[in-house]
């Protein structure tokens, strides 16, 4: 039916019209043995969620929703890794394949014009240092009008019609992402991080860039100074020591 390209990935596709997150499926998917590359699609989500609770809009055949199981052979510290890695492949395929030129907010948002189009979701069951499955769920927003989009996204969400003034099939982007995705995964599986964090910094800040950070304790002003090889942001406390940091809401200022 999905006619995919992929050698692994997606050989099992489990479709839902309507579901409240593919996400959840795919955990209980993955709780009883589904293999690795078993993908979870969604036409509508009625509960689509963010990180920390967060609401995902993911109306009715207007994206692509959906959530992967992998099994990668990597130390638990290393997931965040898998984030970069699929915003990449989201990238590239944007770039590639829709050509228009978006950039990565670390660590999940792919923006168009500072504006999100789509989001990366990865969430893992770990034990000590091994991984027993991960979850990557993509929401990318492709058919909506700006009246598709609820009101208080308006200002801040995109999608590719929005931007490129044309309808998109979702099953050629489906494709298109998968089998970016199962090539550049086998590749990071194999050579490891640092192509793609190479790939990954020509899409995403600029070195020495200024940028807010908030987190769950407090909010400051610091230089992007790069990413480390787990994936974390490498910048400055506010008392401008050199720290990482794995979880925090950034924004930028427009040069
Ligand atoms: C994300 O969270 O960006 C991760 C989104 C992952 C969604 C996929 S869809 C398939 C799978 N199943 C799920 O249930 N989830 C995954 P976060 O960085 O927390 O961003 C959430 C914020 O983005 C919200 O608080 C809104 O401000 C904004 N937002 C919500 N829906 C949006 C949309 N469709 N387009 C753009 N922005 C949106």
């Amino acid at each position: 039916k999905w006619g995919l390209r992929t050698k692994w990935l997606g050989k099992r596709i489990i479709h839902h019209e309507s579901i409240a997150s593919t996400q959840t499926i795919a955990h209980d998917e993955a709780r009883n043995n589904a293999p690795g590359g078993t993908i979870i699609i969604a036409d509508e989500q009625t509960k689509g969620r963010g990180r920390i609770a967060r609401n995902w809009d993911s109306s009715k055949g207007k994206g692509i929703w959906l959530s992967m199981i992998l099994r990668p052979e990597i130390q638990p510290h290393h997931a965040p890794q898998l984030t970069l890695l699929t915003a990449t492949v989201l990238a590239d395929v944007l770039s590639n394949y829709v050509d228009i030129n978006p950039k990565i907010k670390w660590p999940n948002d792919i923006l168009m014009n500072n504006k999100k189009m789509a989001g990366i979701l990865t969430e893992m069951q770990a034990e000590q240092d091994q991984i027993w499955y991960v979850i990557i769920g993509i929401g990318l927003n492709v058919n909506h009008s700006i009246d598709d989009l609820p009101e208080g996204l308006r200002n801040i969400a995109t999608s590719i019609k929005m931007e490129t003034s044309k309808e998109w099939l979702l099953k050629d982007l489906i494709q298109e992402i998968l089998v970016t995705f199962e090539r550049t995964y086998e590749d990071y599986l194999e050579n490891g991080f640092s192509e793609i964090k190479q790939k990954w910094e020509g899409y995403g800040f600029k070195i020495g860039q200024e940028i807010a950070i908030k987190t769950l304790k407090e909010e400051w002003k610091a230089p992007f100074l790069g990413i480390t090889d787990d994936g974390a942001l490498l910048t400055k406390s506010s008392s401008g020591e050199t720290i990482e940091l794995y979880s925090a809401e950034i924004d930028w200022f427009h040069q």
